[in-house]
């Protein structure tokens, strides 16, 4: 797999594209994203800090603090990511 560089992305389709990179990254298929899986997530997207990131991720919306993201987070991370300005597309993939 290689980045989403999808030019004709829209923002309407931003969160739902984050969601698919991020579940993407649940290597293990257990509906949990660990620290491991979220650090690739947020290197796909360009990130220049993923462990500073992952740190922050889970500090806001592992809203059960037992250390890794599960679907219904999911979402409080991708309003995160987005709020962050992380966008999938074109040049913006890259913060
Ligand atoms: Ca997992
Ligand atoms: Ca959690």
């Amino acid at each position: 797999m290689t980045l989403y560089v999808s030019k004709s992305a829209s923002v309407a389709l931003t969160a739902e594209k984050l969601k698919a990179i991020f579940k993407e990254q649940d290597a293990d298929g257990n509906g949990l994203l660990t620290r491991e899986e979220l650090r690739k997530a947020f290197e796909k997207l360009g990130s220049r800090y993923p462990d500073w990131r992952v740190r922050r991720s889970l500090s806001h919306a592992d809203t059960d603090g037992d250390g890794s993201i599960s679907l219904d987070e999911l979402d409080e991370l991708v309003k995160y990511v987005i709020k962050l300005g992380y966008k999938v597309a074109r040049s913006a993939i890259s913060i």
